[in-house]
């Protein structure tokens, strides 16, 4: 019995010492150490030993139970260290190697053009204001000259949501509000970009939700040629110096007189092309004098104040500007075309 165990010893701290992993020297733990094992056997047999040698054999078994023990804990413990220094070596950064390009997203073209026109204008002296896109017909119509019924409502054809409110079909209800916050005193210099909503059918230059940027200078002895003036700047700025701007005499409820400004087609060179609908220009924005009568329901005095106002599309203007051929480009998200744009930023 004494030589089986010592055998039994010998076997284990050899097995264990060639353990390749934890799993093979745990096999070996349950093996030699557990409940079904040879040294558990031997004792089962102590039964038949005289009482002198009982004791002598327990503790030898105790001896050889606690030396293989101590022999799998030693090698578990260089088998973890093992597995770590492996783990290690496999995450091993190499911080010499050239990064990964992480794709970074860039500005939307319209949010670039808004922007920039945002900027001049804060350049000549104009604030920025806001106003809801859920807009009152007092606003969007009534206050701008436009009462219910009038037939300039048609030029405009709305999404309304009640009588009383609709999609705002431009951003002139902001001057409206802007005026009335002022209380009919002192001068006003602003611009509003914002989106809108026309029930327009989507062409390469329609589309029922656009962008606009509202103009208004409101004070004492402003003029046509102050107006005139403004946009040529802006043109100029926008366009560059060698594109022909246009003023046409137009109509609008809201100023008198009014005019709308083209800019020549870039597409085509001005020989006429899908874009301009053969025209070879391209329509940017209207503009006029206030008329007095928006002045006088927002509580301004008409004969001691005027002012000058302007809408413009930006989607139209990045299109001239970009050479963008159709206004959708905009609103599909295509990645192709809106990565085009990083390159300036
Ligand atoms: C207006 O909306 C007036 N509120 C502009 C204005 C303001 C005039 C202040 C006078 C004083 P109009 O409907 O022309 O005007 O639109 C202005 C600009 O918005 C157009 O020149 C064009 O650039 C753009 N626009 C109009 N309809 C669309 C559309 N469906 N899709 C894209 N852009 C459009």
């Amino acid at each position: 019995m004494q030589e089986r165990l010592k055998e039994l010893q010998a076997e284990a701290i050899q097995k264990a010492a060639e353990a390749a992993s934890l799993k093979e020297l745990n096999d070996i733990r349950v093996a030699y150490l557990g409940k079904k094992g040879p040294i558990t056997e031997v004792l089962r047999g102590m039964g038949k030993l005289s009482a002198e040698e009982r004791p002598v054999m327990g503790a030898l078994a105790n001896e050889v139970r606690e030396a293989i023990a101590v022999k799998i804990e030693a090698k578990q413990t260089e088998l973890e260290e093992a597995e770590v220094q492996a783990k290690l070596a496999l995450e091993t950064i190499d911080v010499t190697l050239p990064g990964r390009p992480v794709k970074v997203g860039n500005h939307h073209p319209l949010t670039k053009i808004i922007e920039e026109i945002e900027d001049l204008f804060i350049g000549m002296g104009y604030e920025v204001a806001e106003g809801p896109e859920v807009e009152q017909d007092y606003y969007n119509f009534e206050a701008l000259n436009l009462p219910k019924g009038h037939p300039a409502r048609d030029m405009q054809d709305s999404f309304y949501i009640t009588e009383e409110i609709l999609l705002r079909t431009h951003t002139s209800p902001v001057q409206a509000r802007t005026m009335e916050k002022h209380q009919g005193k002192g001068p006003i210099k602003i611009i509003c970009p914002g989106k809108v909503y026309r029930r327009d059918n989507d062409d390469a230059t329609h589309s029922h939700q656009f962008m606009q940027i509202e103009g208004l200078v409101v004070g004492e002895n402003i003029r046509m040629s102050d107006l005139k003036g403004t946009l040529e700047v802006f043109a100029k700025k926008m366009f560059g110096e060698d594109r022909e701007i246009r003023l046409r005499p137009s109509f609008f409820p809201f100023t008198e007189p009014s005019v709308e400004m083209d800019i020549s087609c870039k597409m085509c060179g001005g020989h006429g092309c899908n874009v301009c609908k053969q025209t070879g220009w391209i329509e940017i924005l209207g503009a006029g004098m206030v008329h007095p009568n928006v002045l006088e329901m927002a509580g301004y005095d008409p004969k001691k104040y005027n002012g000058f106002a302007f809408g413009m599309g930006p989607e139209r203007i990045a299109m001239l500007k970009y050479g963008i051929d159709d206004i959708r480009h905009f609103y599909t998200n295509d990645v192709r075309f809106l990565k085009q744009f990083a390159i300036e930023e």
